[in-house]
């Protein structure tokens, strides 16, 4: 097949699951176009059969913002006239969706071939940008026009039908993560960086927004460091990093804390921690938290949103209400105190993440639905 992929290219799930998607495909025999504003960052080697287009905007007085949206529409159609594309994949609805269902107007009064627009949803395209005002009836329309919808879990299928109203088939593909890259014992980093040996090492990894409650993670750890020697690493930035910074001087833990900012290969630190925390607000998937299992890392995160997809409560980590520091703190510190139940969690956080979310398996549910969708 001939597929043109649109994400958005900087750090962030819905960019990184494009990325490792459109390396796959192309691996698999497809002819893969992005078409985005700049290189995607995971996209950091040549292979045969995947291109990448640039969208230029031209900057000129008038305009206050430049107008992306126009600009990504046309190289869209351009693309997929000039390499007969099959398949026009967007990732993230907000604007995507829209600008794949433009350039498809444009092919189509040119006489073009017609690709089929699939739009994956990933989660705050839906839950917090689609959803708001400004953006909610275009974001409506352009799913309910896309010829195939995916999101990233059943949890935000639900959350997409009754926000929107929506009524048609939204196919479930799950998040996935790559065996080369993800596993426990792949890390190039030495725990003996970051803790001593009798030091218990907790994680995060966010973009730290409010969602993530990121100060509920600072909350989690200083409790878990009352009762038992332990460090924290911080991996992301965001608007809550200044809080977050703030927090952890008053709360006299700097010397405890160890703040990586922004990093791109997550993996080469991840296999060195003990429990990772991502007490999130919401959260379509959470495939930071996906990672970390991957690379043998139990996890700690909240009810009522895609992480129940994503956790195996009791075996793998643990779900709690969204909020509840001194019950997270409490599964943790009964978790890190039991050696034999710490390693039996991170075995089976190994095992079962690579038995629901291997990138074989779920990229061939990708394969399989463009094929439903191109046979109409
Ligand atoms: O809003 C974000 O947090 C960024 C967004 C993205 O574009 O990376 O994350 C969403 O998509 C990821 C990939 O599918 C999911 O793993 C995240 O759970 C989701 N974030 C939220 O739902 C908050």
């Amino acid at each position: 097949m001939k597929i043109g992929i649109t994400c958005y290219p900087v750090v962030g799930g819905s960019g990184i699951i494009a990325t490792e998607l459109g390396q796959e495909l192309a691996g698999r025999g497809h002819q893969v176009h992005f078409v985005s504003y700049a290189l995607p960052f995971r996209l950091d080697k040549y292979r045969t059969n995947l291109y990448f287009h640039a969208v230029e905007t031209t900057a000129y007085p008038l305009f206050k913002y430049p107008p992306y949206t126009l600009a990504l529409s046309s190289r869209i159609a351009d693309v997929a006239r000039n390499y007969e594309l099959d398949i026009v994949h967007v990732h993230y609805a907000v604007p995507h969706a829209t600008c794949a269902y433009l350039a498809s107007q444009m092919l189509a009064a040119q006489g073009s071939k017609l690709p089929k627009v699939i739009t994956t949803l990933h989660g705050t395209d839906i839950t917090l940008v689609g959803s708001d005002p400004s953006y909610f009836d275009i974001t409506k329309f352009s799913i309910n026009t896309s010829d195939g919808i995916t999101a990233v879990s059943q949890h935000l299928a639900d959350e997409t039908a009754e926000v929107f109203g929506v009524q048609r088939h939204i196919r479930v593909v799950h998040n996935f993560f790559d065996q080369k890259r993800f596993g426990p014992n792949i890390g190039e980093c030495s725990r003996c960086e970051f803790a001593n040996e009798d030091e218990f090492l907790l994680a995060h990894v966010s973009n730290f927004r409010p969602v993530k409650r990121t100060l509920d993670v600072i909350e989690i750890f200083e409790k878990v460091a009352n009762v038992l020697p332990a460090k924290l690493i911080l991996i992301g930035e965001g608007p809550d990093t200044v809080l977050a910074r703030r927090m952890i001087k008053r709360r006299n833990l700097t010397e405890r804390v160890i703040f990586l900012g922004n990093q791109s290969r997550v993996e080469a630190v991840l296999p060195c921690a003990d429990l990772f925390l991502l007490p999130s607000q919401e959260e379509s998937f959470g495939l930071a938290a996906l990672e970390a299992l991957a690379c043998g890392v139990p996890v700690i995160g909240t009810h009522g949103t895609g992480l129940v997809e994503v956790i195996d409560d009791g075996q793998d980590g643990f779900l709690l209400p969204i909020g509840d520091t001194t019950g997270m703190a409490e599964k943790a510190i009964e978790l890190l105190k039991d050696r034999t139940r710490l390693s039996a969690f991170k075995s089976a956080a190994v095992d079962l993440s690579r038995k629901k979310f291997a990138q074989e398996k779920i990229v061939g549910e990708y394969e399989q639905y463009y094929e439903d969708v191109l046979n109409g």
